[in-house]
């Protein structure tokens, strides 16, 4: 493989300086290998260092990635031999899933993985007509717009910034034709053709050029302001993290399907990437008490996790039975059709996190819902 070298702005917060320390960061891919200058003095920070584990498909912007033990943050790309080339491999297009299709959640975000996307941000939301108007502002006049405003704002819609290369095409070649009618004829395996009824109710959104994609995708994960609402309830409730491994291993989609298909509403949802204060916080109860804090620790703040408001009566404790023992060996004897049997690797890999104390089923989405997500 050539030796291809990428360069990236990046931020690491230094706890203990209480600074955010700002770098210029190569990435070698030829034996995947870093190097780090501190911009501000001007010198070598790290020497060029084999990261195994470490890829190219991990490194974008927006993006946070442990490197020995630092949560780096990638700002930006630093040269442009690495814009252009990650440009076109990291295309980024904006997809909806509309209100008509919420009770299949579950089945298009596993499409959605098993297509070999990458989902960077996903957030359910629940627009106002205001927000509907401006989000579908190009088809004020058209005979369908007061349709499409009052279908849109009917219920919550699920958004999320897809990522991969021609991801803009690519995704609407998923979602198949406008028309769910037509797309029975001709793209019978396309989401529209599957969970769709007509041209109004057709289950997904997908942009339709790069300019509406990034224009798009500032509409629902806005770079400065105000973040738009989550659909959290804060009642009834209990928190289900699906932890990074679980994302990254595609299995997202099929847990939400389980816990629907086992009668929980699944009221809120979004995908968080944990900067270790956060997850040492989130986990402070387990600490000292449980051996793998560190560990599990470690495991939140990986990669992206998508957590979940999960509502039933009595929330808390029906679905810690569907989650299952905490350690997936032991599950997959005793409770093998539970969530960590299904999808746990190990003990701190156990595939989610569900609220072990009733009485913290609502901080924790608390936590998530409203402090983490301002
Ligand atoms: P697409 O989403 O396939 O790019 P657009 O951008 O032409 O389609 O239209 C935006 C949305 O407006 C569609 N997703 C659909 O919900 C609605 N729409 C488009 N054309 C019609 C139509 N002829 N009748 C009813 N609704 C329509």
């Amino acid at each position: 493989m050539a030796d291809e070298r990428y360069c990236f702005l990046v931020e690491w917060y230094d706890q203990f300086a209480a600074l955010i320390r700002r770098y210029q960061l190569m990435y070698y891919s030829r034996d995947n290998s870093v190097e780090m200058f501190d911009i501000k003095n001007n010198r070598l920070f790290l020497k060029r260092t084999k990261c195994d584990g470490l890829r190219l498909e991990n490194l974008y912007v927006g993006a946070t990635v442990d490197l020995f033990s630092r949560q780096i943050n990638f700002i930006d790309y630093g040269d442009d031999f690495t814009k252009s080339r990650l440009a076109q491999q990291k295309e980024r297009t904006l997809g909806i899933i509309k209100p008509d299709a919420m009770s299949k959640v579950g089945q298009i975000i596993d499409a959605i993985f098993q297509c070999g996307f990458k989902v960077t941000q996903l957030k359910m939301c629940r627009l106002t007509r205001n927000e509907a108007f401006q989000f579908y502002q190009e088809h004020q006049g058209k005979t369908f717009f007061d349709n499409l405003i009052n279908f849109m704002t009917s219920g919550p819609v699920v958004a999320f910034e897809l990522m991969g290369v021609d991801a803009i095409t690519k995704w609407r070649e998923v979602i198949g034709p406008t028309d769910s009618a037509e797309a029975r004829k001709t793209a019978p395996m396309s989401l529209r053709a599957r969970f769709g009824k007509d041209n109004t109710q057709n289950a997904c959104h997908g942009s339709d050029s790069v300019a509406s994609a990034a224009r798009e995708i500032e509409f629902f994960f806005p770079s400065v302001g105000t973040v738009r609402q989550n659909t959290a309830k804060f009642t009834d409730c209990t928190c289900c993290v699906i932890k990074p491994h679980a994302v990254a291993a595609g299995n997202a989609g099929k847990i939400v399907s389980a816990i629907m298909d086992a009668g929980f509403e699944v009221s809120a949802m979004q995908m968080f990437h944990m900067e270790k204060a956060n997850a040492e916080e989130f986990y402070e109860v387990y600490k000292g008490v449980v051996q793998e804090y560190n560990a599990m620790v470690t495991e939140l703040t990986s990669g992206p996790s998508i957590a979940l408001e999960v509502r039933a009566q009595n929330a808390p404790v029906a679905f810690r039975e569907m989650t299952g023992p905490a350690d997936p060996e032991i599950a997959r004897h005793l409770r093998p059709r539970t969530l960590r049997a299904l999808y746990g690797q190990d003990k701190v890999k156990n595939a989610v996190h569900c609220t072990d104390l009733a009485e913290d089923g609502l901080l924790e989405i608390e936590y998530f819902f409203k402090v983490l997500d301002r």
